[in-house]
């Protein structure tokens, strides 16, 4: 027996009690305890049935993600859950908390499975580029037949304990203790004479349809290929005797293992928890934050109200005439409703957020109680300098004072109050109660638990929150002006925003970058483009074609006009037949013969010119790790998740290979692609930007 598992016997009972916190997963220790276990209990004569519980807030949580990429140790879990089933005493689980992929891999290897009602299953190995590879794509569908299962495991959404009763996938929901509730059933199943129950032993199930099951699932995965996959081998659960889909399982299990999918998707699931583990917030306690103010309540301070009033805040939110208030409390009760209408809450609830939690003023005196206040104006120095001077005057001392800006200097504005060390930048991304991500800017004054604060306002509000510094545009916004400019030179060279657009989405973004910016408003960009033209490097080639199309009033969706013409009631955009007559006026007029690109070279040259950015961005500490980038790209730009973020697709690309790349890029164009001297030096060292974000965690 291993320590982490528990061995005790209750009268005819063996219990094998799971301790390995914080959520039981089964690493080496624990399965090869679990083995011992059993057969410590069927050595014994005075047991009769097993009982698996597990400690602590989980039954188990699955498979030791840690152990993936390592070499396989032996007893491996597929082997260990038939061992369980093929037990010749009767093996019941006691399920509590969550039972998850190899958790309920387990549990589905046991005879009976009792949970409490508040328990949730699931088989969620997809989101990590894997399929359950411990028998659950062969016993979930002879339980709840094949196309349930298929549901579940492309999915791996968690069921509830009640819909899991009801698919067959446990046999009882009793509340109480799991050690008690599991040992009464156990009980209760020898009383009664209950039979060895193997799932395994259960008949194949009924085929459907796997070749359009396949295709449907691969098409809705944009690109991710473990759902496709998980078909496959529930396919296999449907022709073929339990011991052969058990080995077509393993084979595609290995298969996923081996992609490049699965390191990202494994990356994104540490890192989105590791990204607030920073190391100057250990031991600083955040100021406590009950009700927090708005200042301005259009898209962006709507989106914030509401996404703290969810979570539970006050909210006063400020707005300077009679008709902005009145329209920022509509914006605030359009999202609420959408809330209730979704379920995420009820009537009750809805009409106490709208009418008690929410105080819409045009008062700063309302502010008096506010703990913390954010600032979600006009995006311009002055106006935002007018309102902290009106924050510094209504607010009371301690209270934590955010500018929502996306590129203005945090600095300037935190040395316009009295207070700097109070002044942080809290940047959400629209719609603000629905988008994960949001970067806390740290001013040079900022104190410490100011910055606590930031993160616990971040994880309050159900946010992914990224550190960043202080620089034109943060971590975010700077690294997307830069892959967008290689873009736009990419359209003066000769390739189309269509095809640029098309590639991107090839490779996971759910939208190209023209699409977006038809989204987002073309007017965004060309105020930007006027802003930065006064500090504007002379080496630096910017396109203008599309300022003629904004000139002409059109700025995208909302105009009905942008890189695509959209038309009421429809969705999506066609080409904009205006566009390639006016790329090819700029090539005219700058002397440029246009010339075709692939899609490898399209691709290669927007990430390339992405990883380059980031690199600097981590080299000036703006972002104190790679991982902090590619959360942030992850979270708030689409990224898509299975390449793990900008810096994990470079690590997988080979990081010599991305700098040679650049490298052949700047010999037309040194300015735009001179290589960050963080990228050149890896490289030289051979090592990593995965190496950088583990000396960070050390
Ligand atoms: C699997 O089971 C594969 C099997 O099908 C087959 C294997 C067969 C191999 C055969 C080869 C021949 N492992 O999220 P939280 C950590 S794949 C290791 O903050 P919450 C987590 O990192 C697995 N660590 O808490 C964090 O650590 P930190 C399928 C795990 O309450 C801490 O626990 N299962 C871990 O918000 C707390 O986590 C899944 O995909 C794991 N499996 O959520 C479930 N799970 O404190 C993944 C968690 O150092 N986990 N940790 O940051 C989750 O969805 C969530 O963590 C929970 C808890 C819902 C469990």
């Amino acid at each position: 027996m291993t320590d982490k598992i528990a061995y005790e016997t209750h009268g005819p009972v063996a219990v094998l009690r799971l301790q390995n916190p914080p959520v039981n997963a089964l690493s080496q220790q624990v399965r090869q305890g679990l083995s011992d276990g059993m057969d410590r209990a069927e050595a014994d004569d005075a047991v009769q049935a097993v009982l698996i519980v597990g400690d602590g807030r989980a039954f188990i949580a699955g498979a030791d993600i840690k152990e993936f990429g390592k070499p396989l140790t032996e007893p491996n879990l597929p082997d260990l859950c038939t061992r369980i089933e093929s037990s010749p005493k009767l093996v019941v689980a006691s399920m509590h908390g969550v039972s998850l992929g190899g958790g309920l891999e387990v549990a589905l290897g046991c005879h009976y499975r009792v949970a409490q009602p508040t328990a949730r299953v699931g088989l969620p190995e997809v989101h990590l580029g894997i399929l359950p590879g411990a028998g659950g794509t062969q016993r979930l569908p002879r339980l709840t037949g094949a196309q349930k299962a298929v549901e579940a495991i492309t999915t791996g959404r968690h069921i509830k304990a009640a819909e899991a009763l009801e698919l067959g996938i446990i046999d009882r929901i009793e509340e109480g203790d799991p050690l008690e509730v599991g040992l009464a059933y156990a009980q209760d199943l020898l009383s009664q004479g209950a039979p060895r129950r193997p799932v395994s032993a259960l008949p194949n199930l009924e085929g459907i349809d796997w070749d359009a099951t396949y295709d449907n699932v691969l098409r809705k995965g944009r690109g991710q290929i473990s759902p496709a996959t998980a078909v496959r081998a529930v396919q296999a659960a449907s022709e073929l005797p339990f011991e052969k889909g058990i080995k077509r399982e393993r084979e595609l299990f290995m298969e996923l293992m081996n992609t490049d999918q699965r390191k990202g998707l494994i990356h994104a699931f540490f890192n989105e928890r590791a990204v607030s583990n920073l190391p100057e917030l250990k031991g600083v306690d955040p100021r406590p934050v009950q009700t927090i103010g708005v200042i301005g309540g259009g898209t962006m301070g709507a989106g914030i109200a509401t996404a703290a009033l969810l979570s539970g805040l006050n909210v006063v939110l400020i707005e300077m005439t009679d008709d902005a208030a009145t329209g920022a409390h509509k914006r605030i009760a359009g999202n609420l409703a959408g809330a209730l209408k979704r379920g995420k809450i009820n009537q009750e609830k809805h009409d106490a957020l709208l009418n008690v939690a929410l105080e819409v003023s045009q008062n700063y005196d309302s502010l008096r109680d506010a703990d913390l206040v954010i600032e979600a104006v006009y995006e311009d120095m002055d106006v935002k300098k007018e309102v902290f001077g009106k924050l510094d005057a209504a607010c009371k001392p301690g209270c934590v004072l955010a500018t929502n800006t996306s590129y203005l200097d945090v600095n300037e504005i935190a040395a316009s109050t009295a207070r700097p060390a109070d002044v942080i930048g809290l940047h959400f991304f629209s719609p603000a109660h629905v988008m994960k991500l949001l970067e806390i800017v740290v001013a040079d004054r900022t104190a410490p638990d100011v910055v606590a604060t930031g993160f616990a306002l971040g994880k309050m509000l159900g946010k992914v929150s990224v550190r960043a510094g202080v620089c034109d545009g943060f971590i975010g916004n700077r690294i997307l002006a830069v892959y967008r400019t290689a873009a736009d030179h990419m359209i003066l060279d000769g390739a189309s925003p269509y095809h640029i657009d098309k590639v991107l989405k090839d490779f996971g973004f759910a939208m190209g970058p023209f699409e977006v910016a038809d989204l987002a408003g073309l007017d965004i960009g060309w105020a930007t483009r006027k802003r930065k033209a006064p500090d504007r490097h002379p080496q630096e080639r910017v396109p203008t074609y599309i300022d003629r199309l904004c000139e002409q009033g059109h700025f995208g969706q909302k105009t009905g006009e942008g890189y695509y013409v959209y038309e009421e009631g429809k969705r999506g955009g066609t080409p904009n037949p205006k566009i390639p007559d006016l790329i090819a006026a700029e090539q005219a007029e700058l002397g440029i013969t246009p010339r075709d690109f692939t899609d490898a070279e399209i691709l290669r040259r927007y990430m390339c010119a992405m990883v380059n950015e980031s690199a600097k961005v981590v080299e000036e500490g703006i972002a104190a790790r790679p991982l902090d980038v590619d959360m942030t790209l992850l979270f708030g730009y689409g990224f898509p998740r299975y390449w793990g973020g900008p810096m994990k697709w470079a690590d997988i690309q080979g990081l010599p290979s991305v700098l040679a790349d650049i490298e052949r890029y700047a010999a037309e164009d040194a300015w735009f692609w001179a290589p960050a001297d963080l990228l050149k030096k890896l490289v030289a060292e051979g090592r990593t930007f995965d190496d950088l974000n583990k000396e960070a965690a050390q």
